[in-house]
């Protein structure tokens, strides 16, 4: 592994070499803690970058997907060992790269450890089926097959564990990966691509294009050799990709926004629920498509939960991640910063009640970063703008409500259906709101946030396009069915016509 250091260059990574953009342009990733500490340089790459990419990456396809499926395992395998024995520097790196505060960052690597010790168990279990056929003496059966090229696309929010969701499955059906990171946290993703490369990866497998949306990404969407696209991102872009892909007939999978909600029943334990809203709505600074950005809570536990969440948020303690006291770290960037604020700004002007925060933090060594003060807005109605749009920052909104109906129908309420969760002690009510709760994922006494990667991920309506990461399915969408007949009767035999 190269040495992190503050004038570290370096360059796309295609075919197995480093190479400068084309255009000879460039970007600087920086500590969001400290926006005068540089992490790095890369190159800003164009379609010309891409298309190197690509080629290199069709090339290498052609042996990989030939490669039986448990050697390829074995290399996943392998590059989840090294993450393993890497784990603390790469969070290390995160936190200074992404923000995050280390023990958040530490479980980004492991959620990646995980994913690729679970998917290279599926090497020797890619089950295909075999099935009677209806005439004699014929055989059928299925096999999976890789798509070839495929494109992915990653957000620095999640900037190790999200590229192995998406490449450690993509590899290990046989495909051939051009990845193109978030241009906030480059550095984490060329980490992660190098303990493959270390485990033995071949060069080409998986190629990095580091740069902007516009440019690289609407590239490698667009690019006629790249058979499916695997996007997590915003809602405004995945209608881009999905558009794009769309008209080319591409596969196309999207994991989107998130305005998920807490639901706190009048019988629930306010305390642990109270527990699970610090940890869900600020935990990563609020920066997850799972983190608990609504709390709705029944009247009878309204005042309790209001007073002891505004008490427990108001001791978080901002600052740079990689100090063990801090408990919330910097927001990504400014744009992000500012974007955060202005939702204060409609917060109160919607007469919603700011009951903690709503402010940049710029005393001391905070001034130097991106910090935004924990925010909790409350007597929140669930129309109200701050109630359906997805802030990305450390804002929680609280939504009073009078029944548990009304609680499951505004949890229901917004475009987007990724992670709800529903605190009470009634085994009745739990299950009744497990049937109701339209989202990807439900949990039951436990925050939005925390999903397990052994289980499916994404979520219903505007969170994505009905596809799932990670879980036992994960294999599905990332290589198609090849349904195979051999016939041995020696004769010519008619489906649908000579079955006796
Ligand atoms: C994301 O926010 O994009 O469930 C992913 C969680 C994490 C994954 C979040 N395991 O919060």
């Amino acid at each position: 592994m190269a040495v992190v250091d503050a004038t570290l260059e370096v360059g796309n990574l295609i075919g197995g070499a480093f190479q400068p953009a084309r255009a000879g342009r460039t970007f600087e990733s920086r500590n969001p803690a400290d926006s005068g500490d540089v992490v790095g340089v890369f190159p800003r790459s164009d379609n010309t970058d891409v298309d190197a990419a690509v080629a290199a990456a069709r090339d290498a396809f052609e042996g990989w997907r030939r490669t039986p499926w448990p050697s390829r395992a074995a290399i996943i395998l392998r590059a989840s060992e090294l993450l393993e024995e890497r784990k603390e520097a790469l969070a290390q790196l995160m936190t200074r790269e992404m923000g995050k505060v280390l023990t958040e960052a530490r479980g980004d690597v492991q959620e990646a450890i995980d994913m690729g010790k679970f998917i290279a168990g599926l090497g020797r279990h890619a089950f295909g089926e075999t099935v009677p056929s209806e005439l004699r003496d014929k055989w059928a059966m299925t096999m999976r097959q890789p798509f070839g090229v495929v494109g992915c696309i990653t957000p620095w929010n999640f900037p190790i564990a999200i590229p192995s969701w998406k490449i450690f499955p993509a590899i290990m059906a046989g495909n051939a990966v051009v990845l193109k990171p978030a241009e906030d946290t480059p550095l984490c993703a060329l980490r992660f691509v190098e303990a493959l490369a270390d485990a033995g990866l071949p060069a080409g497998v998986v190629n990095v294009v580091f740069g902007f949306g516009e440019e690289a990404g609407a590239a490698l969407v667009s690019h006629p050799d790249v058979a499916a696209i695997y996007f997590t991102g915003s809602v405004e872009t995945g209608r881009i990709v999905s558009e794009t892909c769309g008209r080319m007939l591409k596969k196309c999978s999207l994991e989107l926004g998130g305005k998920n909600a807490i639901v706190v029943l009048d019988d629930a334990d306010v305390e642990l629920a109270v527990d699970g809203a610090l940890w869900g709505a600020f935990g990563t600074a609020g920066q997850r498509c799972t983190a608990s950005s609504r709390l709705i809570v029944e009247q009878g536990a309204l005042d309790r939960f209001t007073s002891r969440l505004v008490e427990r948020a108001s001791h978080l303690r901002l600052g740079d991640g990689l100090d063990a006291k801090v408990d919330v770290g910097p927001v990504i960037n400014e744009t992000q910063l500012k974007r955060i604020h202005s939702y204060t700004e409609i917060g109160k002007g919607e007469g919603a009640s700011l009951l903690l925060g709503g402010e940049i933090a710029t005393e001391g060594a905070l001034a130097k970063g991106w910090f935004y003060r924990p925010t909790v807005f409350g007597g929140v109605k669930p129309a109200m703008r701050i109630a359906q749009e997805e802030i990305f920052g450390p804002t929680t909104v609280i939504i009073p409500v009078t029944s548990m109906e009304d609680a499951i129908t505004a949890a229901n309420s917004t475009q987007y259906g990724l992670s709800l969760s529903v605190y009470t002690n009634d085994l009745r009510t739990a299950f009744h709101a497990i049937n109701e709760l339209h989202s990807g994922i439900v949990y039951i006494n436990a925050p939005t946030i925390g999903a397990e990667i052994q289980l499916p991920f994404g979520g219903t309506r505007n969170t994505g396009n009905g596809h799932r990461e990670a879980g036992g399915h994960v294999l599905d969408e990332f290589s198609e069915w090849k349904s195979i007949y051999i016939d041995y009767s020696g004769r010519l035999q008619r489906a649908q016509i000579d079955t006796e």
